[in-house]
């Protein structure tokens, strides 16, 4: 018999959203627990004046969704404040975006103790138990705390930065030896899984021993296992979307506005991490360089705005307004447009369609846990013809697709070059860059993963 499966996320997806909107994560999520059985437990998305102790339970067939609200001190201590900006900047490397506060830590730590008084209740003493990132890091002790003794699993979808940055926060000790109460912890890279690592044995003294698939620690007198897993997407619902959305109405509009022009393309969440300024400034620099680009290349970058409450990011947004008006000002034509920038969202389906229409895909953060725009860029290519992703260094997707043109993004000079080289790549070569990399993909599909990562923590 399998067990049942208890995912933990902050926000947990509504259960009869079609494929259309869902993201693949949540499509494979839902997937895999009507298969198994089980229930997806996490914030409702609301905001309330006065949240009761209830859980709300909606049971379709084997699967229920169970959410909880959360009030507006919560809302604003433990996900706008000690999640999205104490944890977010400092584990994408960004120290000096870190806004500490204990009273935000206090909160933080308050809500995982709310989320795991309310989630004992409804486990059994089989369920396998899967937390998901970085805004649940302590629930693990927490839902120990309340003498759960399930096997307990977490998967971080950001990075983990080295030690030394882990240091400068004033809770690290605490935060860190969180960690300890999992079975298993998860990370998209092996530099990740590394990081903890040596954080544990340098501060906490752990005893590592490497097996085949991770390590296993002892540290806080605790026994867990440190491994690396990569998330993949639905390679083949990709694929399929990006060729039949070759004919809809807005992947004609993009083809007759463009009027045989070139198209790069970067889709990404609006912020800080992503690199976009460097990745204006390095578009940019190509039409500088190169002058017979003029009229000959768009940039489309697609930037739905998120996190609006954050002050960082609102301060990115208006960076971004004003170089992209430098730009388009400078080099603007009668009938060009060197950036085409929009800060709104689109239906996954016209996305890969986009994303199908583009001869390069330009995926340059700063620091991302792995990038799954990257994977769907190339899913979406036509395999005749396919284009070519240039990919940060610091994209944890950059340690699975050695195929994609690497570059540095702070380099710009340098990602303005690769983007030249990418545009003139003769076809032959494409092709071959384009199948090895999406072997890569195929064997790792996000169906893949979730069992990878199930069979593991039910072996831990
Ligand atoms: C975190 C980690 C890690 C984007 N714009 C639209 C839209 N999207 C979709 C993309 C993609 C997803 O959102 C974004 O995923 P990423 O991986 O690129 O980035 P994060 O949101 O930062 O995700 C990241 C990931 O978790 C998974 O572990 O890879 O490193 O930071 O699927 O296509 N979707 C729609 N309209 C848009 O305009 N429908």
């Amino acid at each position: 018999m399998t067990n049942r499966i208890v995912v933990v996320s902050n926000r947990v997806a509504p259960v009869n959203e079609g494929r259309t909107a869902a993201g693949g994560l949540a499509v494979a999520v839902l997937a895999a627990l009507r298969r198994s059985g089980g229930i997806w437990f996490g914030w409702s998305g609301e905001v309330v004046a006065a949240p009761g102790e209830d859980v709300s339970v909606t049971e379709s067939g084997r699967l229920a969704r169970a959410t909880v609200d959360l009030s507006e001190r919560d809302y604003e201590e433990y996900y706008n404040r000690f999640a999205n900006s104490t944890l977010w900047p400092l584990f994408h490397y960004r120290v000096d975006l870190v806004n500490f506060d204990r009273g935000n830590y206090v909160g933080y730590r308050r809500v995982n103790r709310k989320f795991a008084r309310r989630l004992a209740g409804l486990l059994q003493p089989d369920d396998l138990i899967w937390v998901h990132d970085y805004h649940l890091i302590p629930l693990g002790q927490e839902l120990r705390r309340l003498g759960v003794r399930n096997r307990l699993g977490l998967f971080l979808h950001i990075p983990l930065p080295p030690r030394e940055l882990l240091a400068t926060l004033p809770v690290h000790r605490e935060l860190m030896r969180c960690f300890s109460f999992f079975d298993l912890v998860g990370f998209q890279t092996e530099t990740d899984r590394s990081h903890l690592l040596d954080y544990l044995v340098r501060e906490a003294r752990a005893r590592v021993e490497e097996r085949e698939g991770g390590a296993v620690v002892r540290a806080y007198r605790r026994t867990f296992r440190l491994e690396s897993h990569p998330i993949g997407i639905d390679t083949r619902y990709v694929e399929r979307n990006a060729a039949k959305a070759e004919s809809s109405r807005e992947s004609e509009r993009l083809r007759v506005s463009l009027a045989g022009r070139r198209l790069i393309i970067g889709v990404d969440r609006l912020d800080y991490s992503k690199g976009l300024p460097q990745r204006f400034d390095a578009f940019a620099h190509l039409l500088r360089a190169y002058p017979r680009h003029l009229n000959r290349v768009s940039l489309m970058q697609i930037a739905p705005p998120s996190r609006g409450a954050i002050a960082e990011y609102s301060e990115i947004r208006r960076t971004l307004e004003t170089l992209a008006g430098h730009v388009n000002g400078e080099l603007a034509d009668v009938d060009w447009v060197p950036i085409r920038y929009l800060n709104k969202s689109f239906g996954r389906r016209t996305l890969f369609g986009f994303l199908r229409q583009a001869q390069v895909g330009l995926v340059t953060p700063l620091r991302d846990g792995m990038n799954l725009v990257a994977m769907e860029y190339l899913a979406s290519q036509p395999p005749d013809d396919p284009g070519v992703l240039v990919l940060s260094r610091f994209a944890g997707a950059a340690e699975h697709l050695p195929d994609a043109l690497i570059v540095n993004p702070y380099d710009v000079e340098g990602v303005a070059k690769t983007i030249q080289a990418a545009l003139a790549m003769p076809v032959e070569e494409r092709r071959e860059r384009w199948q090895r990399s999406m072997q890569v993909l195929r064997s790792n599909s996000v169906e893949a993963w979730f069992e990878r990562f199930v069979s593991r923590l039910s072996e831990a």
